[in-house]
């Protein structure tokens, strides 16, 4: 029998199906970021998803996490105030373009300035995917939308580009064709402190990729591929004169380690540093000796207390849960 991944012990069976359509990049962010906070052994109990209203924004609501589905453009603003009153939280946004960048523009334009602690993923599929692919502030030059049927004539806003000019701690951009990429950054981002945000370009061919001539998930990646660049090579390029307009650039654009507003509020004394592999796996050692303590004692005080049969069951080797489920039955 094949093992469970770990990370999907922490997907809500109960809540499927989910409601994102087939071939959405949506799930690549999921897994990416599982993986991420799974490597980095987080104490799951103290994380706390946030999001707004779109696509993305149904993520957390699949997840098993304490989280807030708030309103459209607002997820940023219920997330600073979770933080400022537990900043022990690790508070993490999901959110869509039109949600973050759109009508929650000022609330991640402030979060940004003031260095606030969270971690903000944003899954930018260029487009409003739920509410059938309406343009967004994101949307390239030319692409067809239903707000947009002969192309879309504004210049997009590159939100990793803003959040790094208005004081960000960490920004990277990743697509969806990168998640190894995407769980790296989000590993990084999530032992810093301060204004934290991974931005995916994320796959939608129901609504987005349809107009656009991509139509499967598949030509989007394969889009993906050939018109990213990477920052050092496109910083590179652009000195040899090469014109890159037509392409999007990835990366990291910004890893700083300015104090967040918590630590400049007094809230917490320590700087966030990042914990050490060993540290983590020696932090986990001491643990897993704690519960195997505490079940022995358990074992001990069934012993001492149990009937034939019970005692009969501890003989045979079967542990607690084992034995508690035998006296269900
Ligand atoms: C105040 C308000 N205005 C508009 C809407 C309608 N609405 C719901 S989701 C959405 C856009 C979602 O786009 P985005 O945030 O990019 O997320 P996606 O669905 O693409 O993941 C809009 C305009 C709303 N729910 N509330
Ligand atoms: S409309 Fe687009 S973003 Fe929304 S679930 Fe479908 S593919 Fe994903």
């Amino acid at each position: 029998m094949s093992e469970e991944h770990p990370s999907l012990s922490f997907l809500r069976a109960e809540r499927m199906p989910h409601i994102l359509c087939e071939g959405c990049g949506n799930g690549i962010v999921v897994n990416a970021m599982l993986e991420a906070m799974v490597e980095l052994e987080l104490d799951m109990e103290k994380v706390v998803f946030v999001s707004g209203i779109g696509c993305s924004s149904r993520i957390p609501g699949y997840l098993k996490f304490d989280s807030l589905h708030t309103t459209h453009g607002r997820p940023i603003a219920f997330a600073t105030g979770i933080k400022l009153a537990n900043p022990e939280l690790e508070v993490i946004v999901i959110t869509g373009d039109g949600d973050m960048a759109s009508i929650g523009g000022n609330h991640f334009l402030h979060a940004a300035r003031r260095n606030m602690d969270m971690l903000v993923i944003c899954s930018n599929n260029y487009n409003y995917g739920m509410t059938g692919g309406q343009v967004s502030p994101t949307t390239p030059v030319g692409w067809k939308t239903t707000t947009s049927p002969y192309g879309n004539p504004e210049p997009p806003m590159d939100i990793a580009r803003v959040a790094s000019a208005a004081g960000a701690n960490y920004v990277a951009r990743w697509s969806t064709a990168s998640p190894l990429q995407i769980k790296q950054a989000v590993k990084k981002a999530l032992q810093k402190e301060g204004f934290r945000l991974v931005e995916v370009l994320t796959q939608c061919p129901t609504v987005f990729g349809r107009r656009n001539r991509l139509r499967t998930a598949v030509e989007m990646l394969r889009w993906y591929r050939e018109n990213t660049v990477a920052l050092h090579h496109a910083e590179e390029l652009e000195r040899q004169g090469v014109d890159l307009s037509a392409k999007v650039v990835v990366g990291e654009f910004a890893d700083r380690n300015n104090p967040g507003l918590v630590r400049r509020l007094g809230l917490v004394k320590e700087e966030r540093k990042p914990e050490k592999r060993e540290e983590r796996a020696e932090k986990r050692a001491e643990e897993d000796e704690r519960l195997r303590e505490a079940r022995r004692r358990i074992l001990e005080a069934i012993e001492r207390l149990s009937t034939p049969r019970v005692r009969r069951m501890i003989e045979l080797g079967m542990d607690v849960e084992k034995i508690e489920e035998e006296l269900l039955k």
